[in-house]
């Protein structure tokens, strides 16, 4: 728990006439592994979120639409961040009080944490959270992610592949947040979270297929619509909800098309970025489908 150890990380950005791109990776762009991935939206102008210390979470927080700004606190002195560009990170490390206000309109906040949610973990009151901050404490040791096995891959069909209902903790005063725990919510553990943003009416994504990828795909803001391909059928999905999302078996290809303005495509992958895992030309997805 040391205030100084909050800082903004910036993140990858690739920019091509298709719009933007960033990612984060455990354990790269945020010093822990993810156990935790959550996003708030539809806030109402003037209300704060947090205020509160997690006493074990490390977080990562990103803007990725609008801006917000985070105040940290450690009992003794504060620490103000403007957040305002997807391509930026807040770290903050256990044990620091914090609070997020001044949220625009359509702004989303995508958080990373390093535990899974404990209420327990939490300090809620102030002055309880001040005699806390004084004491000498330690990180508790993270237990290591379930290691999962990628044998028993099969070749998928697009019949495979799901809508799927996201928590939502909705609240008429703050707005709403929603959860992906790993371990609880998908199939996979999430080790990456990217984000497709600004992209140009009428452009589309995509393009390939993943060998062994498997994506949660969320509209966390506007709409767009994924066909996917599994080299005889088609099915296509229709995505303007941030509480749900499409999950992608391995082996089929991918289309993001109709990007409403304003839309973020978010991803949470179950592997860090291979270039490898890609197959980018359709003769060869058909060939591999065989
Ligand atoms: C997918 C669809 C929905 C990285 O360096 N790290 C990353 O984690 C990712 C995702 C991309 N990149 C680089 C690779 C390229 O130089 O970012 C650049 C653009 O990637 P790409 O052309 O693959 O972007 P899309 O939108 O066609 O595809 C992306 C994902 O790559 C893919 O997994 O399923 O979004």
């Amino acid at each position: 728990m040391n205030i100084d150890d909050c800082r903004i990380i910036e993140l990858p950005k690739f920019l091509d006439v298709r719009g933007n791109l960033s990612f984060a990776e455990e354990l790269k762009h945020m010093p822990f592994e993810i156990r935790r991935v959550y996003w708030l939206y539809d806030v109402p102008g003037g209300v704060a979120r947090g205020g509160h210390a997690e006493k074990n979470n490390e977080e990562l927080i990103i803007a990725l639409s609008g801006a917000f700004e985070i105040v940290v606190d450690d009992g003794a002195k504060s620490k103000t961040f403007v957040l305002n560009r997807s391509y930026y990170g807040l770290y903050i490390p256990n044990g620091l009080w914090r609070e997020i206000k001044e949220f625009s309109t359509n702004a989303l906040a995508l958080e990373f944490g390093s535990i899974s949610y404990s209420a327990d973990d939490y300090i809620r009151d102030y002055e309880e959270y001040k005699v806390y901050a004084k004491r000498e404490h330690q990180s508790i040791q993270i237990e290591p992610l379930a290691v999962r096995n990628h044998q028993d891959i099969g070749k998928y069909s697009v019949f495979d592949c799901t809508m799927v209902e996201l928590d939502r903790h909705h609240s008429d005063r703050n707005g709403n947040l929603t959860v992906v725990e790993n371990g609880a919510t998908l199939p996979f553990d999430v080790k990456r979270v990217y984000y497709i943003y600004d992209v140009p009416g009428g452009e589309s994504r995509g393009a390939h297929a993943h060998r062994e990828l498997e994506q949660l795909i969320v509209a966390a803001s506007g709409s767009f619509t994924v066909t996917l391909d599994d080299g005889k059928s088609k099915r296509s999905f229709f995505l303007n909800r941030p509480y749900q999302g499409l999950y992608v078996k391995p082996g089929l290809w991918r289309d993001l098309v109709d990007f409403s303005s304003g839309a973020v495509a978010m991803v949470l992958a179950s592997d860090v970025y291979k270039k490898e895992d890609y197959i980018r030309d359709y003769k060869e997805f058909l060939e591999y489908r065989k």
